[in-house]
Order: structure tokens, then sequence, then C-alpha cells
């Protein structure tokens, strides 16, 4: 699948749509999730045009693999959730049932989430 740079999240990157980062570095984003689902539910995304994780997986150079996962630590320790734990989710093509067709990881926590495997 090529990248559809009409996606909401690419229209975010470039200041077409606003939001409010929460956390931004050379490679990433992140701004929080437009309908939560719990008291932290940030959204975090790559900088460069990757569709999905499988293409940011395929694609993606060491250093924004790195920054992605830096920001995820970073993010969890600023709302404070390191230590009681969160889940991370990244709905991925269509059996995945991914909508916005760039890739985004959730970052759900603030509260015991229960059991969520299918
Ligand atoms: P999914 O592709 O299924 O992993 O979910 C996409 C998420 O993106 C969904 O939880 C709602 C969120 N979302 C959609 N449009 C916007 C938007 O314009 N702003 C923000 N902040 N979030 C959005």
């Amino acid at each position: 699948m090529s990248y559809d740079p009409s996606n909401i999240f690419a229209k975010i990157l470039r200041g077409e749509i606003p939001s409010k980062p929460v956390y931004e570095s050379d490679h990433v984003l992140a701004f929080p999730d437009i309908a939560p689902r719990a008291p932290v539910h940030v959204l975090i995304i790559p900088k460069g045009a990757y569709v999905s994780a499988q293409d940011f997986s395929e694609k993606a150079s060491p250093a924004e693999k790195a920054a992605f996962f830096d920001a995820i630590g970073a993010i969890a320790q600023q709302f404070g959730i390191a230590d009681s734990g969160y889940r991370l989710i990244a709905n991925t093509g269509a059996h995945g049932h991914q909508e916005v067709p760039h890739f985004h990881l959730h970052l759900i926590g603030g509260r015991a989430l229960g059991s969520m495997l299918p």
C-alpha cells in the first residue's frame, strides 16, 4: 500500500489540522487521541511517511526506530504512568482495523485496563 499524504495525521504533521502536541523530537510527534478511551490516551506517530507498523518496521531507519521507542518511555514518564503501567496498541492493516493510514501507536493508561487480547 502506498502512502496517502491526504490522511489526517499527515495533515496534523503539516500543521493543516491543529493538534496539541505533548511530545516532539526530530522523528516523532505525539498528541492526545481525539476520542480518549482512558485518562491517558496519546497517539505517537513518526514524522516520516509510513503507512503502518509493517511499513515502519520494513523501511524506517535505525534512528527513526530508536526515536520512536525513546518517545514511548518519555511520554509515560511525562504522564506519570511509567510505574503503574499502560498499554501500547498499533492497529495494523485491514485485519488490525487500522483507520488512519499513517503509522501510529496508541499509548493508553491512567487506569486499570483489564485483559484485552482477542
Ligand atoms: P486506528 O487507526 O484504528 O488505530 O485509530 C485512529 C485513532 O485516531 C482513533 O482513536 C481516533 C484518532 N483520530 C482520528 N482523527 C483524529 C484527529 O483529527 N485528531 C486526533 N487527535 N485524533 C484523531
